[in-house]
C-alpha cells in the first residue's frame, strides 16, 4: 500500500520529505494541499494532524506531521540499514539528530531575514539578519571539509538541510555567498542527488509568483 502525502510543492518541508520518499525509492499516493486555501484547517485534516501544517504522512493508517520526525520515521521503517539515519553508532546517529534539530533554526533564520523582505515587503529586524549569519556561519563550520553535512556519508541529515536551503533561490542563491562550505556542499549535492530537480526545479519561479510587489 503506497504512503499518502500530504503536501504543497511550493513548501520547503514538504520538498525535504518528498526529497527522502524518492531516495528510498517509496511509492507515495500525493495529495495536494494548500494551507492558503484552509485545506489544513478542515476536520478531516486536523483529525490527521492537529498542527493543520503539511507535510503529513499518512503510513498505513499512522498520521504523522513535522518533516523532520517523517523523513526519520520512513527511513527507519523502510531502509533501517541504508546508513541514512545510522543505526549502529549511537553517536554517528546523535550527530545526525543534532543537525537535524539545528536545521529547524536555519529554516527559521531565513523565514525572518529573508522571507519577511521577499513575501512581505518588510525589512528584517537588525538581529534577524544577525541570527541569520550566526546560524550559516555554524553550518559552514559543520560541514567544514566533509563531504556531506554529518560527515562523510550522505544521511537524511543532508535532505533535510537541501528542501530548507533551496528556498535561498527566491534571491538566486545570493546569500550563500558568504559560507562558502554550505554554497558547495549544495550546489554539488545538487548535481549529485537525481531527484533534486524534480523536486526543485520549479521552486523559484513559484516562490517569485508570491512575492510581494517591490515598492
Ligand atoms: N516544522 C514543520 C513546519 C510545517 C509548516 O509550517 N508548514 C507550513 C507550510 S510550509 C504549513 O502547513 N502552514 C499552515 C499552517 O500553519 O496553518 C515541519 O517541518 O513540518
Amino acid at each position: 500500500m503506497p504512503i499518502d502525502l500530504y503536501m504543497n510543492i511550493r513548501s520547503t518541508p514538504c520538498r525535504s520529505v518528498l526529497m527522502a520518499i524518492r531516495q528510498l525509492n517509496l511509492e507515495v499516493n500525493i495529495i495536494e494541499t494548500d494551507p492558503r486555501k484552509q485545506e489544513t484547517s478542515t476536520p478531516e485534516f486536523l483529525k490527521l494532524n492537529p498542527q493543520h501544517t503539511i507535510p503529513t504522512l499518512v503510513d498505513d493508517g499512522f498520521p504523522l506531521g513535522e518533516s523532520r520526525a517523517i523523513i526519520q520515521y520512513l527511513v527507519s521503517k523502510y531502509a533501517p540499514n541504508s546508513g541514512l539515519y545510522p543505526t549502529h553508532d549511537l553517536k554517528k546517529r546523535a550527530h545526525v539528530d543534532r543537525l537535524l534539530y539545528y536545521d529547524m533554526s536555519i529554516a527559521y533564520a531565513i523565514r525572518d531575514a529573508i522571507f519577511i523582505k521577499v513575501f512581505r515587503g518588510e525589512e528584517p529586524h537588525e538581529n534577524a539578519v544577525k541570527n541569520f549569519k550566526n546560524n550559516f556561519n555554524v553550518l559552514n563550520d559543520f560541514i567544514g571539509n566533509n563531504k556531506y553535512v554529518a560527515g562523510n556519508e550522505l544521511t537524511i541529515a543532508d535532505i533535510s538541510y537541501l528542501g530548507t536551503i533551496s528556498s535561498l533561490a527566491i534571491n538566486d542563491y545570493k546569500d550563500l555567498d558568504e559560507f562558502p562550505n554550505v554554497k558547495n556542499w549544495f550546489f554539488r549535492l545538487q548535481k549529485e542527488l537525481p531527484y533534486f530537480n524534480e523536486v526543485n526545479g520549479k521552486v523559484p519561479e513559484l516562490l517569485k509568483q508570491l512575492s510581494a510587489p517591490k515598492k
